[in-house]
């Protein structure tokens, strides 16, 4: 007779950021055993990796926190508009620290493989360290930007001066006083970064291979009024944010189309709201701003002349304007003082476009027309491998032959981004295919980890043990999530969303962009339904 190995656990969680928090507090309340195996030697994901200097979530601080527990919400102060990394990270901390998290945290431990055995029903993952653990049920909760990507440039690794990659920041910080500095990418990282760079170095280069739409942020002090305000409505605001588009209430959503309003009446809305500062209110000022080239264009048309009126340098604002995408089709970054740095005596723009770098020396590097740049430190704001790039790092696989490298190979394929098809009890948390990176991302990770919550207490509830996304399933949630898509602008930019910055990517969008309200209704519909689309015994 075969003995049965007894799991170690009730259920992996992989990454203890915003999600995998979540996912161990949950979980546990459900008398579940669960631990979270965190690569790093703190908690906090993407909080506790992007440490670059200006680093700071986009989303107000009020709205970008947990809402699981209202004597937090309560008691929890943010002191800006937009919290800063550290700010976020000592929240994080602080939640943990709070609902007694960390003793199911294992830190500096990173997974390298997960398998399912299909005979013992158990997913077994090994770490870096060579340890095994199993349990019937794991979740990814490794994030949608938290594999960092150097470029494959030639010489990279010959150059020998300071380098740095905005998502593997050094704890201690870094100190550009005195240094002839190049930052590498303006995307959300390089635009929040270049400022503060700017402000320390002997001289910055900024090499940029594509102007991006950037918005003020405005940020400030939180007013006590404010603060006040949106405590007493917390509850309310919460369950207001699940029918908005990106899970964020308190933006009144538009009522017209850009070509319903004068040209002067539109001029005065944008400067309404770029005097306010935030990417939300913006991309509100017309209804189909995201839907039409036309209408998108009389607000990308605003923001460039914002730029051409910031930036002095009448060349330096041409190149900083943004003339391949639709504003608002790759993520909005939103900056604080971003183009008028450009106007320091200490700053140049490079444009690497149509002559990229050739390669890194020794001493800097060089680029295509032979022009060379010595550079004491370099600052990658390159980016990531969004969205696959951490599930695709793990081998992952089952003993029936499925394995996510070859099933993703020509792109992710998901259910509701909740559950892959053959891979049973895996579950991830804001996977391709869900609004996650659309929306107000802490809403997203308690979504999904009630979801997965809730299934698995089901599931005990009448025995069951196993549960798969139906491939008809997958293949219905891909396909619609492909027309959402193409029934907007958004496929038209060259962005992560698509995988267009890591070289033979496959060009597929991944996020689910029906918005936030859509996407929970039909999940809604899916439990009422008893759980349509997967298949659970
Ligand atoms: O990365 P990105 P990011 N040679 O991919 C350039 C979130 N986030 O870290 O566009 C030269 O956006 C690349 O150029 P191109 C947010 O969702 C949020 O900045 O590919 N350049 C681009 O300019 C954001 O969208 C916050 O032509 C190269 C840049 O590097 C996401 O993270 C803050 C290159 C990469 O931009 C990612 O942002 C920070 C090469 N070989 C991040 N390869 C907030 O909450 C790449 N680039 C505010």
């Amino acid at each position: 007779m075969t003995v049965m190995k007894k799991p170690d656990l009730d259920v992996i969680i992989i990454g203890a950021g915003v999600a995998g928090l979540y996912a161990i507090y949950r979980l546990r309340k459900q008398g579940l055993q669960v631990r979270a195996y965190e690569a790093g030697d703190g908690i906090g994901g993407t909080w506790f990796w992007n440490r670059y200097p200006g680093c700071r979530c986009d989303v107000e601080s009020m709205e970008y926190s947990y809402a699981f527990d209202d004597n937090l919400q309560q008691e929890w102060k943010w002191p800006e508009r937009y919290g800063t990394q550290p700010e976020i990270l000592k929240y994080l901390n602080y939640v943990s620290q709070r609902f007694n998290v960390m003793r199911d945290v294992q830190l500096n431990t990173r997974v390298t493989a997960a398998h399912f055995d299909s005979g013992t029903n158990l997913w077994t993952i090994t770490t870096e360290q060579g340890e095994t653990v199993s349990a019937p049920f794991c979740i990814m909760a490794t994030g949608n930007l938290s594999t960092p990507r150097f470029p494959k440039i030639t010489g990279i690794d010959d150059y020998t001066g300071e380098k740095y990659h905005t998502g593997l920041w050094p704890k201690e910080g870094v100190d550009f006083t005195g240094k002839v500095t190049g930052v590498i990418g303006t995307g959300s990282s390089g635009v929040q970064s270049i400022p503060i760079i700017a402000k320390q170095a002997k001289h910055l280069f900024v090499f940029q291979r594509t102007a991006n739409f950037s918005l003020p942020a405005r940020n400030a002090p939180l007013e006590p009024e404010k603060e006040r305000k949106h405590k007493e409505e917390y509850v309310e605001r919460r369950k207001a944010a699940y029918s908005t588009p990106f899970g964020i209430a308190g933006y009144p959503p538009p009522d017209k189309f850009a070509a319903e309003a004068t040209s002067a009446e539109r001029e005065a809305s944008y400067e309404a709201k770029w005097a306010e500062g935030g990417s939300i209110s913006f991309l509100f000022a017309y209804k189909d701003l995201l839907l039409d080239k036309a209408a998108n264009d009389t607000a990308s048309d605003f923001v460039r002349a914002k730029i051409r009126s910031t930036v002095k340098d009448p060349k330096t604002a041409e190149l900083l304007c943004p003339n391949d995408h639709p504003i608002g089709t790759k993520r909005l970054i939103l900056d604080t003082d971003y183009f008028e740095t450009y106007n320091r005596d200490n700053v140049t723009l490079v444009g690497i476009r149509s002559n990229p770098i050739e390669r890194f020396t020794r001493s800097g590097l060089q680029l295509t027309d032979g022009k060379s740049y010595d550079l004491d430190a370099i600052s990658f704001a390159t980016g990531f491998d969004a969205m696959t790039g951490a599930m695709r790092e793990i081998d992952i696989r089952t003993d029936k032959g499925a394995d996510i490298r070859e099933k993703w190979q020509d792109g992710p394929r998901t259910y509701l981004g909740i559950m892959v098809s053959g891979f049973p009890n895996m579950f991830m948390v804001t996977g391709p295919q869900s609004p996650g990176v659309k929306s107000q991302m802490i809403l997203s990770c308690e979504w999904h980890v009630d979801f997965i919550a809730a299934a698995i207490e089901h599931m005990r509830g009448k025995g069951l043990t196993h549960i798969d996304a139906e491939g008809t399933a997958e293949d219905g949630w891909v396909e619609h999530n492909n027309q959402v898509a193409d029934s907007t602008l958004y496929p038209l930019a060259n962005s992560w969303y698509v995988g267009a910055n890591i070289p033979g990517k496959p060009r597929i969008f991944m996020p689910y962009v029906g918005g936030v309200e859509a996407y929970t209704n039909k999940c809604k519909q899916v439990v009422d339904n008893g759980y349509e689309g997967f298949q659970m015994s």
